[in-house]
């Protein structure tokens, strides 16, 4: 596949919190860092945006059980748990989003409540691969935010991971059905992902 200045690849949220031993561990989360750095690599060299997204919550953020929601605290603006995972490539020129730093507000898609889409428009971005975690919370919302908005959008499944396999494969469904494409590494580069960074 021909990837240009008129790609993104937008990697969900490979955070500490989200990866075993953290506040809300994605199992296996770590496993995919390798190839999310392929992917990252790949993207770079010719010339297409890199974006990385975090969730960025304040210490009262409405998603946290204490304030009814389903989920321990996690991801805290400017702890250790919000940082990206050790290892994670992260391009001096990749695009940072932020989400969900308002209190009252969930935000799983990248593009709630940031300037993602302007960012993209901005760069004439058309197509955009996804990948990181969960599949079944972030990565899903993102990816049917992304095709709401009219991008042309591949989920980057060897570089996804879920919070629970069902719920994992249901959202693979989800986003087919609303017109995402599935692809890989093999597929887009046509050979295995390998660690030479
Ligand atoms: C996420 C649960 C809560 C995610 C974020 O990144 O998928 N999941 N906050
Ligand atoms: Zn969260």
């Amino acid at each position: 596949m021909n990837v240009s200045e008129e790609d993104a690849l937008i990697v969900v949220d490979m955070q500490r919190d989200f990866m075993p031993g953290g506040a809300l561990p994605v199992k296996g989360g770590d496993e995919i860092i390798e190839i999310v750095n392929s992917y990252i690599r790949k993207f770079k060299e010719r010339g297409a945006l890199v974006v990385l997204t975090r969730d960025w919550h304040p210490t009262d953020h409405i998603s946290f059980r204490e304030r009814g929601g389903p989920w321990p605290p996690h991801c805290i603006q400017g702890t250790i748990g919000a940082e990206f995972y050790p290892g994670l490539y992260v391009p001096e020129d990749a695009l940072i989003v932020s989400k969900g730093s308002d209190s009252e507000r969930e935000a799983y898609s990248g593009f709630k409540g940031t300037d993602l889409e302007e960012e993209l428009r901005r760069r004439g971005v058309r197509r955009i691969f996804v990948a990181g975690v969960a599949t079944d919370f972030c990565v899903k919302s993102t990816v049917l935010d992304a095709l709401r908005r009219g991008f042309e959008v591949y989920v980057l499944l060897d570089a996804c991971r879920s919070v629970s396999k069902e719920g994992g494969e249901r959202a693979v469904e989800e986003m087919i059905k609303s017109g995402a494409k599935i692809t890989s590494y093999s597929e887009m580069f046509g050979s295995r992902a390998v660690q030479n960074c």
